[in-house]
C-alpha cells in the first residue's frame, strides 16, 4: 500500500511532467549568470510577483538568510513573530551568520502581528540600542495553522516600514497558497514588500528549490550573498524545469489541497476525542489534538496509524496532544477517505468502550 505521507507539503515528490522536463532541460553555468532554464525560472518568478529580478536558491533557509543578510549588517535587529518560520526553525542562522538579532513579538490567530506591537519594538535614536533594519512576515504563517494573511494587512506593515526607513521581508514559503485562499494574485499580496522567498518544492512539488524576488539591485547583492553562502549551484537548470511547471501550472491548483484539508477537517471534527477549531482551517494546514480523555497517546496514535494503515502525521505537541496535518498534491479525496476510517478504527471502538466503562 502506497503511503499517506500528510507530514508536510514538503514531502512531495516530483510529477512526471517535472521529471521529463528535467531529462530534457538545457543547462549551462549559473554563477557566470549562463543557465537558461534558470534565467527562465528567475524571470518567470519575477514577473508573477511584479518584482524587477529573481534568484534561484537552494531552499526556504536559503532564500530567509540570503534575503535577511542582504537587508541587515552585524548589530542590526530585524523584527518578527516570535512564531515565525525564521525565528523558530532555521536554526539561528541571521544570528550565526549575520549577528543579526531577533526581536519577536507574538503572532496572532490571523497570522498577523498587532500594529502597534510592531510600531512600538522600533528602536529610536540612542547609542545603547541596536539598529532596527528590517520587519519579517510570514504568508501563509505556519506558526498559525496556515492561516493567509491578506493584502491589506501586508500594506499596512509596509507602510509602518517606509515611515522609519525599514525594509520588509515575506516569507512566502506558501505565498501561492495565500493567493488561492484570499482569491488575490500572489503580486498583490507582496506589492508593498521589498522582497519575498517563495518554495518550489512544497504544496508546488518541485523536489528542489526556492527564489527570492526584489529590486535589482537587491537581487544584485542578494547574488553575492548566495554565492557566499555556497549556494552557486553551477547546472541547476535541471532542477528549475521543474521549478517552471511548479510556477506556471502548480500555483494553479492549490485549492484543491485547501478543499482536501477542509473535507478532512470536517471528517475529523466528527470523530469522538477529537479536538478541532473548523474555523482555524484556512488553506492546506489542519491542526488538530486528543481530547483529554482520548484512549491513546499522541504517539500511540501516529505509530499505529504509521504500522497499521501506513499514514503518517507528525506529533506537534506532546503536551497539548497535538498534530500537524499538511494536505498537498499527492493527497487526493480517497485518501481523505481512508484516513478518516483508519481514525474512526483506532479511536471510535476504544472511546465507545471508554464511555460505556
Ligand atoms: N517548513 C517545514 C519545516 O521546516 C517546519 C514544514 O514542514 O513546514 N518558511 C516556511 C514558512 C516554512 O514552512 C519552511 C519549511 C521554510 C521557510 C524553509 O524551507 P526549506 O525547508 O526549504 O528550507
Amino acid at each position: 500500500m502506497n503511503t499517506i505521507d500528510l507530514r508536510s507539503d514538503t514531502v512531495t515528490v516530483p510529477t512526471p511532467e517535472m521529471r521529463e522536463a528535467m531529462a530534457t532541460a538545457v543547462v549551462g553555468d549559473d554563477v557566470y549568470g549562463e543557465d537558461p532554464t534558470i534565467n527562465e525560472l528567475e524571470a518567470t518568478a519575477a514577473e508573477m510577483l511584479g518584482k524587477e529580478a529573481a534568484l534561484f536558491v537552494v531552499s526556504g533557509t536559503m532564500g530567509n538568510l540570503t534575503s535577511v543578510l542582504t537587508h541587515c549588517g552585524r548589530g542590526d535587529e530585524m523584527i518578527l513573530g516570535k512564531q515565525s518560520h525564521i525565528f523558530r526553525y532555521e536554526v539561528a542562522s541571521a544570528a550565526a551568520y549575520g549577528g543579526i538579532q531577533p526581536n519577536t513579538i507574538p503572532v496572532l490567530p490571523d497570522g498577523t502581528m498587532n500594529l502597534d506591537d510592531i510600531r512600538d519594538n522600533i528602536r529610536g535614536e540612542n547609542s545603547h540600542f541596536p539598529t532596527t533594519r528590517l520587519i519579517c512576515l510570514e504568508n501563509t504563517h505556519g506558526g498559525a495553522v496556515g492561516a493567509p494573511v491578506t493584502a491589506a494587512y501586508v500594506a499596512q506593515v509596509a507602510e509602518i516600514a517606509r515611515a522609519n526607513h525599514l525594509k520588509l521581508h515575506v516569507d512566502g514559503a506558501r505565498l501561492f497558497n495565500a493567493a488561492a485562499a484570499l482569491n488575490t494574485p500572489a503580486r498583490e499580496l507582496v506589492e508593498h514588500a521589498d522582497s519575498v522567498s517563495i518554495c518550489l518544492s512544497k504544496g508546488l512539488c518541485a523536489p528542489v528549490g526556492s527564489v527570492i524576488v526584489g529590486s535589482r539591485e537587491f537581487i544584485h547583492r542578494a547574488h553575492r550573498v548566495r554565492k557566499s553562502l555556497g549556494g552557486g549551484m553551477r547546472q541547476a537548470g535541471i532542477l528549475a524545469a521543474a521549478g517552471l511547471i511548479a510556477l506556471r501550472q502548480m500555483t494553479q491548483r492549490l485549492h484543491e489541497d485547501h478543499a482536501n484539508a477542509r473535507l478532512l477537517a470536517e471528517g475529523l471534527a466528527q470523530l469522538p476525542g477529537i479536538d478541532i477549531d473548523l474555523n482555524s482551517v484556512k488553506t492546506n494546514m489542519i491542526f488538530f489534538a486528543l481530547k483529554p480523555d482520548a484512549p491513546l497517546s499522541i504517539e500511540e496514535l501516529s505509530e499505529q496509524l504509521k504500522v497499521k494503515y501506513n499514514i503518517l502525521m507528525r506529533p506537534y505537541s506532546v503536551q497539548d496532544r497535538s498534530v500537524r496535518v499538511v494536505t498537498h498534491y499527492w493527497i487526493r479525496q480517497e485518501h481523505v477517505t481512508a484516513i478518516l476510517h483508519a481514525l474512526r478504527e483506532l479511536l471510535a471502538p476504544n472511546y465507545q468502550r471508554l464511555a460505556s466503562d
